[in-house]
């Protein structure tokens, strides 16, 4: 396996969407063969599941059962669509994985980071990510930015203020205790800039192809 495992995570309308376009495009310039996805979702099982756990109806929907389909969604993700690209060499980015769990399902739903790392063990087998991005901004902001964007709210997004600063506060602690996996950029910084860091960043894995936290 040569190929890079790239994830961006961060709180609501951090920016994750508009830069996992801006990396395709310069991987693209780059000429990195790879492929962009998403969690939960990326492929057609797992987009169902998504449906799922983003309808805003489902306000019946437990804690456990979130996590459980969180790491269902994954576990398909991971098998269908993640590992064979990287075995062919590919480079793989992906809008959010497991750091979401511990955030959301973790500090924000209270599940304990113990019984979280059990699933992740059963369905990771040790899979990591090369390098997290984490896009981090005070939570009004991003709020913010995803009302002004317009459309529909999903299940999530209806969650209070204080959710969001839970999650956010779990990003950053987790990125605290393993700095060489991530890389916490200022999302509030105008976008220009938020994309100059990421660049710097892709270009030091780039330079060194070898280097991988999966090994391999
Ligand atoms: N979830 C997911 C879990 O609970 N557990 C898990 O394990 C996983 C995998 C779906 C939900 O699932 C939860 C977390 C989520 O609630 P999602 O589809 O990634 O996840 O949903 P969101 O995080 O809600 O995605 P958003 O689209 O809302 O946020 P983005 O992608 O971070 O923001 P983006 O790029 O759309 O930007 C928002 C707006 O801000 C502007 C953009 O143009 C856009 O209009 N913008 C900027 N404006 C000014 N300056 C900048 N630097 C800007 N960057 C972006």
């Amino acid at each position: 396996m040569s190929g890079k495992f790239i994830t961006l995570e961060g709180t609501e309308g951090a920016g994750k969407s508009t830069n996992l376009a801006f990396i395709q495009d310069w991987l693209s310039e780059q000429g990195v063969d790879h492929i962009v996805t998403r969690e939960p979702g990326g492929t057609e099982i797992s987009e169902a599941i998504r449906e799922v756990l983003l309808n805003k109806d489902y306000t019946a929907m437990q804690s456990e059962t979130e996590l459980l389909l969180m790491f269902a969604a994954r576990a398909q993700h991971l098998k269908e669509k993640i590992l064979p690209a990287m075995e062919q060499g590919k480079w793989v980015v992906s809008d959010r994985f497991t750091d979401a769990t511990y955030a959301y399902q973790g500090a924000a739903r209270g599940i304990s980071y113990e019984r979280i790392a059990e699933i992740e063990n059963w369905v990771q087998q040790g899979f990591q990510p090369d390098t997290t991005f984490i896009f981090d901004l005070p939570v009004d902001v991003g709020m913010a930015r995803v009302a002004s964007r317009g459309g529909e709210t999903d299940r999530f997004e209806q969650e209070k203020q204080t959710f969001f600063e839970k999650v956010r506060e779990a990003y950053l602690n987790r990125a605290e205790k393993a700095p060489q996996r991530y890389s916490v950029l200022d999302a509030s910084q105008p976008l220009d800039q938020v994309q100059a860091d990421i660049v710097q960043r892709l270009q030091q894995l780039l330079d060194n192809p070898t280097v991988t936290l999966n090994g391999q």
